[in-house]
């Protein structure tokens, strides 16, 4: 419980953060985000549930003041559990109470009942949160209101960490938790020498084909690819464009979100004069990451953007992954257990394998991921907390979302295995196998999608497999597709089942939409309400891209007709 002198600090903390009036926050897809300036009460409200949520658990929490993809005016906060994984499901709710406690006394009331609900503990018990934020113009006041937060909670302190990258901060508040410094120098230095490590276990003679050039959404990546590259000490060669540096704006035609979605070339790229470089867009707060080029299409004269989106980039991952796994269940001689891929190691058992995709997961990806790589696909709600949590259930689990959100998660215990018996397995391969496997391990940013953690495991696989982007680019072919928002009065009219695929409280809706389907050739379209922004999106698949843009277009049509749009 909170003594009184706690609860009186607390309230007049808060009395200082009055919330806009009548304006409802709902935590969203990736925590709370709207217009910058009606955020002070959310964030600082905030802070005070990641210093329960700190002192609950005993460990580190992180916050990062970010929007991610959203437009410059908005912003947003993104809470680190101490996994480094995104807040837990369970307190979502909490954080949807307290944001819309009203005035300072129901906040404080809304508070008291959480505290006696998680029976926290006071006294002598202290916590600590991590605090970062973007490149936002509205960031360094959020960050206080933040900072006022945590420590309107006694025993619980703030560590100010700067402007960092959403992952950064979540691998580092991951890294504290199991007892490293967890600093941003210890975070370049991983990667960095896990890309060293992977580089000297790899095939001789290999090296990248050309620069990579690095679309940095004007944000908060253009400074870290920076630290990024001098840390890879000329490893892999880095044109950055999109800085932001002279004053342009953030995420304005420019960035993962924009390519991916729009799939046109992000400003100052050119069509002919890149024309068949190896080229990627990180948004934001670079948590995302798609690849693209231009060259030439069948139909086009000029040459057009050809997208290497989230699935991908995680067909490539996979197959990488699933080739190490193959190597050692070689030497071994062991059987690879046919019903999934489960090979079996002599001394560790089956490692269970899968992926993980959304409903926005080109159909194209999911065939080759299933077919071609003889992988189990779990599907899940948007929201990388739903990807990471099916993810986690693997020995190895990877999670992608089409824009570029995705990392590769490792059971302790089987890395743990990697480690200690990875030089007794027979054979060279075998051995390789394993170091690469536990180099991966460090490589990839475990606590959430990393673009320049994703960066570095694509060049990688590239340069074993000999490959171009365009050679990459022809494991498959996506089935063509489109995406659409609509603005509607009010999007929660709008709830879906069946992993997002199909819409509940508008049954006229979803059997329109299904109508209207039926007449394309390989059609494939749903709708649901954005948590980020406030719109509505559509996805729409077809044979051809004309049909895809048609089925989009009138299945928007659709939602503006029967779900209010405005
Ligand atoms: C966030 C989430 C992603 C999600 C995206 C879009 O990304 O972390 O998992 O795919 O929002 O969500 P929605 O379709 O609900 O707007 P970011 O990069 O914006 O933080």
């Amino acid at each position: 419980e909170m003594d009184r002198d706690r609860l009186s600090l607390l309230r007049d903390a808060a009395a200082e953060f009055p919330p806009p009036p009548g304006k409802k926050f709902s935590y969203g897809t990736a925590g709370f985000r709207t217009d910058g300036s009606l955020l002070h009460s959310t964030v600082f409200r905030t802070g005070v549930l990641a210093a329960l949520r700190s002192l609950k658990t005993e460990k580190v929490i992180g916050l990062v003041i970010t929007a991610s993809h959203n437009q410059e005016a908005d912003n947003g906060i993104k809470v680190a559990d101490p996994d480094g994984g995104m807040l837990t499901m369970d307190w979502e709710v909490y954080a949807d109470i307290i944001a819309n406690a009203g005035d300072a006394n129901l906040f404080v009331k809304a508070v008291e009942e959480i505290v006696k609900k998680e029976d926290i503990q006071f006294g002598s018990a202290s916590g600590k949160v991590l605090l970062a934020r973007d490149t936002r113009r509205s960031g360094p006041s959020l960050v206080e209101a933040a900072r006022k937060g945590i420590e309107a909670v006694s025993g619980v302190s703030a560590e100010g960490k700067g402007v960092l990258t959403t992952p950064q901060l979540h691998w580092m508040v991951r890294a504290t938790n199991k007892g490293s410094v967890g600093s941003e120098s210890e975070y370049f230095d991983t990667l960095s020498s896990a890309f060293r490590s992977l580089l000297d276990l790899g095939p001789s003679g290999v090296s990248e084909r050309g620069p990579l050039i690095v679309d940095c959404s004007n944000g908060v990546g253009a400074e870290k690819v920076t630290c990024l590259q001098r840390s890879l000490e000329g490893l892999n060669d880095m044109e950055i464009r999109n800085t932001g540096r002279n004053g342009e704006i953030l995420n304005y035609l420019v960035g993962a979100d924009f390519v991916q979605k729009e799939k046109v070339l992000p400003q100052n790229f050119d069509a002919v004069r890149d024309e068949g470089k190896r080229c990627v867009s990180i948004d934001g707060d670079a948590d995302r990451l798609v690849y693209f080029y231009t060259g030439q299409s069948v139909t086009e004269l000029t040459p057009v953007l050809h997208l290497l989106d989230g699935d991908k980039i995680m067909a490539l991952f996979a197959a990488f992954i699933a080739d190490q796994l193959r190597s050692i269940v070689n030497v071994t001689g062991s059987a690879v257990k046919q019903e999934s891929f489960a090979p079996v190691i002599p001394g560790y058992g089956a490692v269970k394998f899968g992926v993980v995709q959304t409903a926005y997961a080109n159909g194209a990806s999911t065939r080759y991921l299933q077919q071609n790589l003889g992988l189990e696909v779990v599907l899940t709600p948007t929201g990388v907390k739903h990807l990471h949590e099916k993810a986690a259930a693997y020995d190895i689990g990877i999670y992608f979302e089409a824009n570029g959100h995705g990392t590769v998660l490792f059971r302790d215990s089987f890395v743990h295995w990697l480690k200690k018996n990875g030089d007794t397995l027979p054979a060279v391969e075998g051995k390789l196998a394993a170091k690469r496997l536990e180099a991966v391990s460090e490589l990839v940013n475990q606590a959430v999608g990393d673009a320049l953690s994703g960066i570095l495991m694509v060049e990688l696989i590239l340069r074993y497999q000999g490959w171009s982007i365009q050679q990459w680019d022809t494991i498959y072919t996506d089935l063509p597709s489109r995406q659409l928002k609509v603005k509607v009065l009010d999007r929660s009219v709008i709830t879906t089942t069946a992993a997002e695929t199909r819409v509940k409280s508008i049954p006229q809706l979803q059997e329109a939409i299904d109508n209207e389907v039926e007449k394309y050739e390989a059609g494939r379209a749903f709708v649901r309400p954005s948590g980020t922004e406030d719109v509505v999106r559509v996805y729409a698949e077809a044979a051809t891209q004309e049909l895809a843009d048609n089925l989009a277009r009138e299945v928007g049509l659709l939602v503006h007709q029967l779900a209010g749009g405005v």
